[in-house]
Parts: structure tokens; C-alpha cells; sequence
């Protein structure tokens, strides 16, 4: 390596580079030649490390020529390389053949989903009586999932093993959609009918129950509502939904936010009430509960308990879904297989 202060070996230096990129003839042979001019022990960088045993007078202006090499080598370089890239470019597209008329992969039909569906069809069916459709939060505060619902503090549903808290006992996942009702009524006045479809959350997994599930559940508030009505709306929506030779059987039960209470029962879809496996022999299947909104209730949202009376139902998706279809496990409806969802 010779005296960088002799210009003659700089300019030697700088055209045999340009001269060598010039004659580069591939993107592979323009990195090799960075590497050998600029790397960090290339040509040029081993020359600026001389520049230090230079006396004070000589360094600027050998530096300032050294640099204006490395500038264009640089630029050489970059210039270079980009034709390459063009070239290489230029050769595949003249080398390649792309056939246009080859058919395309195909993808596979999809399908709904029988959870969505069904809640699709319940939602039409309600929307057709006058009912309004509501979603709200799935994190809850107790208040409105349990204590604005008439649920007294030692019921059995607030247990650990029942609900999921969160954020240390503060919050919980919604068990069923009725706080959502809680808000609408809290939100509008009555006369009102609303329904509220969505997810929600038990501590609950078997063959049977699943910790997320489905429900839609609703209710009717105005002046002098009856027992009767809420017979006559349930049966309206069950004959839409399984045919009109569907009977109903209301059996008395109990839940806290509503008195008198019923669970209802529908004539087998399968064995039209004859007795099979489904119905277990019964003829019979249980669908949905109900009853006339208990006066803690309207209360609980300021609403005049003398002046305004209702009824209100709930029922799980995945239960009507699996009578609809003849599903028998509950896990098929939480796999995703393209197969069983294809069928719908
Ligand atoms: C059911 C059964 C009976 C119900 C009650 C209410 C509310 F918020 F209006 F009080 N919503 N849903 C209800 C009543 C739900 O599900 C089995």
C-alpha cells in the first residue's frame, strides 16, 4: 500500500475500481467487489486508517481526495448493482413461463355457522313481532348481572364455580344476557319489547356444557300484560320455528328475576312426540324458560311496578341448534371443521 499523499496511486486506484465495477457481470460479482473496496478491510478503508500518521498540514486535504474516491466508488457501485438487478430481472421474465390458462387453486365453500344461523333466524323471527334487537358489554359489573335481577346475595349462580370473575371479584363475564336487558330498560321507556342475542360465559365444561355459549333472550314491558301473553308470543315464535303442528307444553319453575315462572317444552322434532333417543322416550324437549318480570325487577329500573307489567323468556342457541339439526355433541359446534360446518 502505497503513499496515500501521492495523487498518481489515488487516481490509479479509483480507475481500476470504476474499471472493475464496469466490468462486473452479475449482482454477486458487484458484492464481492464492495466488500474488496469498502469493506472493513477493503482498499479504501485501510488507506483512511493511514490517514492518522499523515502530518497535520497533509491530512485534510488527503482525506478530502480519499473521500472523493470512496464517493465514487460508491456511486459506481449502486449504479452497477441496479443494472444488474434490471438485467437479472430482464433474463427470468425472457427465461420463466407463466401459463394464464391455468386454472386457479380452488377454496372450498365455506358455510354458516349453525350457531349463527339459528341465532340469524331468531333474530328475523322476534324482529317480525316488534321486538328490537340490543347488545351490551360482556364484562359485567354484579350489580346488573345479578342484583338488579332480583338474585339475593347467597344464590347458588354467584358461586366461584359458576361465574368467572375478573379484575380480583370487581368484574365477571356476563352469565347470561339479561344485564343487557337491565341497560335497555334503563336507557328507554316502556312500553317496550326488546331482545338481547349474544355470548356468554358459564364455569361449566362437559359434554353438554361449554364455558362459552350462546343465548337470545327478551322481554315485553306494558300496561296490563298477562300470562296469556306471553303464551301467545312463545307460541307464535315456536311454530315459526319448528312448523305449526309443533305443540307447546309450559311446565312451572322458578328463576329469580321473574313470578310466575315456566320452563316450556316443544313436541320432538324428531319423533314428533312419539317417544325416541332424543327425547329420551318423553316425546317431549325442553327449550326455553319464562315468565311475568317479577316487580323487583321494574323496580330495580325505576319503572312504576303498579303502573307496568311484562314478560320475559331466554334460551340457549347451542340447545336450539343441536334440536335442529340432530347435532348430539355440543364440541362439533366449537371445532371449526370445514366438513360439519359445510352442511349447513
Ligand atoms: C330466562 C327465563 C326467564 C329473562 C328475564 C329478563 C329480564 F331482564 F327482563 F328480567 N331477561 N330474561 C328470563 C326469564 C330469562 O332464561 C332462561
Amino acid at each position: 500500500m502505497g503513499d496515500i499523499s501521492i495523487s498518481g496511486e489515488l487516481d490509479r486506484l479509483k480507475s481500476e475500481s470504476l474499471a472493475q465495477i464496469a466490468s462486473a457481470g452479475s449482482m454477486d460479482d458487484v458484492e464481492k467487489l464492495r466488500v474488496f473496496l469498502l469493506g472493513r478491510k477493503g482498499e479504501i478503508t485501510s488507506r483512511l486508517k493511514t490517514l492518522s500518521s499523515l502530518s497535520q498540514e497533509e491530512r485534510p486535504a488527503a482525506g478530502a481526495a480519499l473521500n472523493a474516491v470512496k464517493n465514487s466508488i460508491e456511486e459506481a457501485l449502486s449504479e452497477r448493482a441496479s443494472s444488474m438487478k434490471k438485467k437479472e430481472v430482464t433474463e427470468r421474465l425472457e427465461r420463466e413461463e407463466f401459463d394464464v390458462t391455468l386454472p386457479g387453486r380452488p377454496v372450498g365453500d365455506g358455510g354458516f355457522h349453525p350457531i349463527g344461523a339459528v341465532m340469524d333466524e331468531l333474530i328475523g323471527i322476534f324482529q317480525e313481532l316488534g321486538f328490537s334487537v340490543v347488545e351490551g358489554p360482556e364484562i359485567e359489573t354484579d350489580e346488573y348481572n345479578f342484583q338488579m335481577l332480583n338474585f339475593p346475595d347467597d344464590h347458588p349462580a354467584r358461586d366461584m364455580q359458576d361465574t368467572f370473575y375478573v379484575q380480583n371479584g370487581a368484574r365477571l363475564l356476563r352469565t347470561h344476557t339479561s344485564p343487557v336487558q337491565i341497560h335497555a330498560m334503563l336507557k328507554r321507556k316502556p312500553p317496550l319489547s326488546v331482545i338481547a342475542p349474544g355470548r356468554v360465559y358459564r364455569c361449566d365444561s362437559d359434554i353438554t356444557h361449554s364455558p362459552v355459549f350462546h343465548q337470545l333472550e327478551g322481554f315485553h314491558i306494558a300496561k296490563d300484560v298477562n300470562f296469556g301473553h306471553l303464551k301467545g308470543i312463545l307460541e307464535l315464535f315456536i311454530h315459526r320455528l319448528y312448523g305449526k303442528n309443533t305443540k307447546l307444553r309450559f311446565r312451572p319453575s322458578f328463576f329469580p328475576f321473574t313470578e310466575p315462572s315456566a320452563e316450556v317444552d316443544v313436541s320432538c322434532q324428531i319423533c314428533s312426540g312419539k317417544g325416541c333417543r332424543v327425547c329420551k322416550g318423553s316425546g317431549w324437549l325442553e327449550i326455553l324458560g319464562a315468565g311475568m318480570i317479577d316487580p323487583n325487577v321494574l323496580k330495580a329500573v325505576g319503572y312504576d311496578s303498579e303502573k307496568w307489567t311484562g314478560f320475559a323468556f331466554g334460551m340457549g342457541i347451542e340447545r336450539v341448534a343441536m334440536l335442529k339439526y340432530g347435532i348430539d355433541d355440543i364440541r362439533l359446534l366449537y371445532e371449526n371443521d370445514i366438513k360439519f360446518i359445510s352442511q349447513f
